[in-house]
């Protein structure tokens, strides 16, 4: 059987209840066959980057998976679409983001599937939770690159009244 692989994936939401969604789907990627939750970031509110509507909900999760890359982005892409997403044009406000930044030490660059994520390393609201959780995927340099955007930790839900 395949070695397990250390993966990242981004979490992003801004329509309708975003933090319920970010929550709903890091459950949710616990949950799949085949990948096993190993570390979440905290929930950060950041803003619209490139994109409308409301602040964002991001986080970021760390996974071990036997999966290939392309079998996690289609299970992926089943939760998004499980939580309502639409894709009515590119970077639309939507309900549930998840993207693959990284798989292991991989490099992938096909049709559907590009990883790393080509445009990880321009955002804080990607940045800055992969530094939480794995802090030796992030350089200084990079985050001072996107200190400028807008991103703030959210309390643990447990001190939200
Ligand atoms: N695709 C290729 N590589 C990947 C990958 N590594 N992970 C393909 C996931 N998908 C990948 O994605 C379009 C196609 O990209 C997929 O069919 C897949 O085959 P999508 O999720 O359907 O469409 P999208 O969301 O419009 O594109 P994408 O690439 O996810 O958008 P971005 O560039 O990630 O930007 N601002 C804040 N504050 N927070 C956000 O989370 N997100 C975006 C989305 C823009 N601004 C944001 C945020
Ligand atoms: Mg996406």
């Amino acid at each position: 059987m395949r070695e397990p692989v250390c993966a990242y994936i981004a979490v992003g939401a801004n329509v309708g209840d975003a933090r319920q969604a970010a929550c709903n789907a890091i459950a949710a990627i616990g949950r799949l066959p085949g990948v096993a939750l190993r570390r979440q970031s905290s929930l950060y509110r950041t803003a619209p980057l490139d994109s409308s509507g409301p602040d964002y909900v991001n986080a970021v999760v760390e996974v071990a998976t036997r999966l290939t890359a392309p079998e996690l982005l289609a299970l992926l892409q089943r939760l998004e679409t499980e939580a309502g997403r639409e894709r009515p044009y590119r970077n639309a406000p939507r309900t549930l983001d998840l993207d693959l930044l990284l798989y292991g030490t991989g490099r992938i660059d096909s049709a559907v599937l590009v990883v790393p994520h080509p445009r990880m390393r321009e955002r804080a609201f990607v940045l800055v939770p992969l530094a939480e959780i794995a802090p030796s995927r992030v350089s200084t340099d990079e985050l001072a690159r996107v200190a400028s955007q807008r991103i703030e930790a959210l309390p643990p839900a447990s001190l939200v009244p």
